[in-house]
């Protein structure tokens, strides 16, 4: 675990990243960053956000796919989390300008009930549940050409950036196995599963749990928890974004403008 000084540095360089869309390189063996400091280094990014005056508004997990872990070579799954700027609302635009090599993502958002305290003697987040929706995530990694380790990941809150979601509608329906597609100017880019999330979304609740109360992320009501891409992520340019997940229903963005790149 790295110095309490150290995590400041190393949060404040990410987070200057994230404010001029300029990527900066990943960290190396000599800054001696492992999984326990990423999260620390995450958690006080998110201090630097909520100090700008960002509210804390939802989790998410990365790498719950086997899609993703092969596309980024990674394979444990990871927590990060949502604040409300990173929020664009179903159909909107959502400016490029503001981002360095956006990726976009297939996902299922759920919705927490009540607030659910770490000591809390639950097994999973199945109960606490209210609704579900389809969501797009965009990513963003703050590292040059995408390229990172799972402790540069974490560090960089999974390369959290925006997200979308859907109409939200009552929990009681089976999520198991329910087509996605993903178009980009109503062309399918990618096809999938919700299977592909850990078998179903619904086994990221235990996961979700777990990760959270082990690295102290608040779960609060309302919070929107994303459980993972589908499928591998595209890279996202110009253009009209459309997410079907059958059964569910539609989500989409308007992407406008262009990224900075590396
Ligand atoms: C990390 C974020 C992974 C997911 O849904 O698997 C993620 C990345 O791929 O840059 O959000
Ligand atoms: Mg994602």
């Amino acid at each position: 675990m790295i110095s309490d000084a150290a995590v400041t540095v190393a949060a404040e360089r990410l987070d200057r990243a994230v404010l001029a869309a300029k990527a900066v390189p990943q960290f190396g063996p000599g800054d001696g960053i492992d999984v326990e400091s990423g999260y620390a280094v995450q958690h006080r990014g998110i201090e630097l956000r909520t100090g700008r005056g960002e509210r804390p508004v939802g989790v998410k997990l990365g790498f719950t796919s086997r899609a993703k872990m092969a596309q980024m070579g990674v394979d444990d799954v990871i927590v990060g989390q949502l604040t409300g700027a990173m929020r664009v609302d179903d159909g909107a635009d959502l400016d490029l300008a503001g981002l360095i090599h956006p990726r976009i993502e297939p996902e299922v958002a759920y919705r927490l009930g009540r607030d659910v305290e770490p000591d809390e003697p639950l097994e999973d987040l199945y109960g606490v549940i209210d609704a579900v929706a389809p969501a797009l995530e965009i990513i963003d990694s703050r590292y040059a050409a995408f390229r990172f380790s799972l402790a540069d990941v974490v560090a960089d809150n999974t390369s959290a950036a925006r997200f979308v979601v859907g109409p939200w509608r009552a929990p009681d329906i089976d999520l198991a196995n329910r087509a996605v597609v993903l178009s980009v100017d109503a062309v399918p880019v990618e096809i999938g599963s919700t299977a592909a999330i850990l078998g179903s979304p619904t086994r990221t609740f235990g996961a979700l749990l777990a990760m959270a109360r082990r690295h102290r992320i608040p779960l609060r009501r309302g919070f929107v928890v994303l459980a993972g891409a589908a499928t591998a992520a595209v890279p996202l340019g110009a253009g009209s974004v459309d997410l079907r997940v059958a059964g569910l229903g539609r989500v989409a963005v308007q992407a406008r403008g262009s990224a900075n790149g590396d």
